[in-house]
């Protein structure tokens, strides 16, 4: 008897949990992913369509299109628009910090669907999920190594200490977290270590990137952060030739060669983007209204220390930078953030 009582309680328990979990979500039945630019030569967007392909490999009979939108943003809103009036997805997964607003005014035409927003911050929409890097920290770990760099080769040379960055565009994770972030790691090495920004003006112009980092080596600059997608591809070129160095962003760097990209910080948007279709899957629908923050200590941002570019570094380089890793994913500097 007591047994049986004991198995009821538990039945019941595990009923209660199960409900609160999904909270009458609806569960999805297909999925699009909206890429707002193009897949390849971006990792945040290589990440964003593998963690969607992860989640819904789970699920049989589920319709699953990517659509990769380009790179002309005033496009966007009439082909997400499209997307959504087809009727064929009651999910949109997707990724970067324009997209939210988007998703909002698209949403108050088809209010069925609902939106996971990766890379971005939009609180309340109970249409929308969002989650948000915390890059203050992605930018603190290139920006640290890239003044080790700057210090070492100044006094070599003798010369201004000054970093690179080389952009697409301003936005305001650009401007609130990745610049700050990047100029708090230069400076937390030596506080008289300047930054030179220099804007492409899109996320594809590869030769305008090389011409805006051939200048800054010419000038002395060692070390570049190109925060660019593809055009990053020319700020590789340019460190080719003049043998300068590249520091990268969102993973995935190493494989343009140990002599150029000598550091690669991590975001793990393809296990976040996993992580949370999976969800929706389930029919939780307690995700939608809610916009995360993830951050160094949850493991999503992050540094690859396996690239043969940042092995091949100086020892005494590597092991002080090593120390200011333990030291950010142990919370010093702070940079917690619980809203945007
Ligand atoms: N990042 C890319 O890697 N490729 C892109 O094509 C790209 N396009 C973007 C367009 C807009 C309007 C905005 C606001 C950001 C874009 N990003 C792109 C940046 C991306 O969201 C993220 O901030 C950076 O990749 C740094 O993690």
């Amino acid at each position: 008897m007591k047994t049986m009582t004991m198995r009821l309680v538990l039945i019941a328990a595990l009923a209660a949990f199960q409900g609160s979990c999904t909270r009458n979500g609806k569960v999805p039945t297909g999925i699009a992913v909206f890429v707002p630019g193009v897949v390849s030569g971006s990792p945040v967007y290589e990440m964003l369509v593998e963690g969607t392909k992860r989640a819904a490999a789970s699920r049989e009979s589920l319709e699953l299109k990517i659509i990769e939108a380009g790179f002309n943003q005033a496009e966007w809103y009439g082909k997400l628009n499209d997307l959504a009036a087809s009727g064929s997805f009651d999910l949109i997964v997707t990724s970067n910090p324009a997209m939210p607003e988007l998703c909002a005014k698209v949403s108050v035409d088809y209010p069925a669907v609902r939106f996971i927003v990766a890379d971005a911050y939009l609180k309340d929409n109970t249409a929308i999920h969002t989650v948000l890097y915390n890059q203050l920290e992605q930018g603190y770990l290139v920006g640290y190594l890239a003044g080790l760099l700057t210090v070492q080769n100044v006094t070599a040379s003798k010369q201004a200490k000054r970093a690179g960055i080389v952009i697409a565009q301003t936005y305001p994770t650009l401007d609130r977290m990745i610049l700050p972030g990047f100029e708090a790691g230069l400076k937390a090495v030596d506080p008289g270590i300047s930054l030179e920004t220099r804007l492409i003006g899109n996320w594809f112009d590869a030769n305008r990137a090389a011409e805006l980092a051939r200048a800054l080596y010419e000038s002395g600059v060692s070390v570049i952060l190109p925060i660019a997608g593809g055009a990053g591809q020319g700020v590789i070129a340019a460190a080719r030739e003049r043998g300068g160095s590249v520091v990268w962003f969102d993973g995935a760097g190493y494989i343009h060669g140990p002599d150029v990209v000598v550091g690669c910080a991590i975001i793990r948007q393809d296990m976040l983007v996993e992580a949370r279709v999976k969800s929706a899957l389930s029919g939780d629908a307690s995700i939608y209204g809610r916009a995360d923050i993830v951050a160094a200590k949850d493991g999503f941002v992050d540094f690859d220390f396996e690239g043969e570019g940042y092995k091949a570094l100086p020892e005494a380089i590597r092991s002080k930078f090593e120390v200011a890793v333990a030291e950010l994913k142990k919370g010093s500097p702070d940079f917690t953030m619980t809203t945007f």
